[in-house]
């Protein structure tokens, strides 16, 4: 639900990160800060936190023009994991136009990682967002870690559903471009298919996800 003012030529494009408690929401928004180029990008927003858990959330922006004219502004923002901010979750997620989703990779996580998907779907029903036509990205986190799972045994999981699955460590700095990357080329598709970006607009993918995300020298 792309928020869309033609007489302005201007859009704004919500990124929402979900997923479990502790997961590297934040840290992942806070790489991206660190890794991406400066030029389009906006200041880095971590908000209202206790003992660095998100109980409101953070906000990254970024502002790109079109060679049509059109303003884009693209905020990306982590919910709060912990279960008892429900609300804000589905606050945060109204009118999202792409979803990734950091799950934790060690074992003992998988039952947080399956409850937060569900808690997922349950709100992207609540707040009226099909998820099947929503762009989605599944990051496996804390790869740096031992005991966790296989990434044979999550593709085997997640393989089916053809969702991409980025493993990542966010604490290291490796996969956490990449799982942007991928939530915004498929959020491009669907804004081309919405709005012709590239036949009315003049952006490609290519550029549109280069302007985004390309990393610093
Ligand atoms: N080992 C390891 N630790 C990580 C990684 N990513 C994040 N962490 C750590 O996990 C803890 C939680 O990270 P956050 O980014 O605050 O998690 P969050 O998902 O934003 O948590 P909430 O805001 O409570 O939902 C911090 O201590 C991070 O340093 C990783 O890739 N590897
Ligand atoms: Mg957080």
């Amino acid at each position: 639900m792309i928020e869309y003012d033609d007489a302005e030529k201007r859009m704004v494009l919500k990124l929402v990160y979900y997923g479990p408690a502790l997961s590297g929401k934040t840290t992942n928004l806070l790489r991206l800060h660190d890794l991406l180029v400066k030029e389009g990008r906006g200041d880095l927003m971590v908000l209202d936190t206790q003992d660095d858990r998100t109980i409101f959330f953070d906000l990254l922006p970024f502002f790109l023009v079109a060679p049509s004219g059109l303003k884009i502004k693209v905020k990306v923002y982590t919910v709060p994991g912990q279960v008892q901010h429900d609300a804000t979750r589905k606050a945060v997620l109204q009118r999202a136009d792409g979803v990734a989703f950091i799950a934790d990779s060690r074992r003992t996580e998988a039952k947080n990682n399956a409850e937060s998907f569900g808690n997922l779907e349950r709100n992207l029903a609540i707040v009226g967002i099909d998820i099947d036509r929503l762009p989605l990205v599944i990051q496996y986190n804390k790869r740096d870690l031992n005991d966790i799972t296989a990434e044979e045994e999550i593709r085997k999981v997640w393989g089916p559903t053809g969702i991409p699955m980025v493993p990542a460590s966010a604490l290291q700095g490796w996969g956490v471009v990449e799982t942007f990357r991928t939530l915004v080329s498929r959020a491009y598709d669907n804004l081309d298919r919405k709005h012709a970006f590239r036949d009315t607009h003049g952006l490609t993918r290519e550029s549109f996800v280069d302007r985004l995300a390309s990393r610093a020298g």
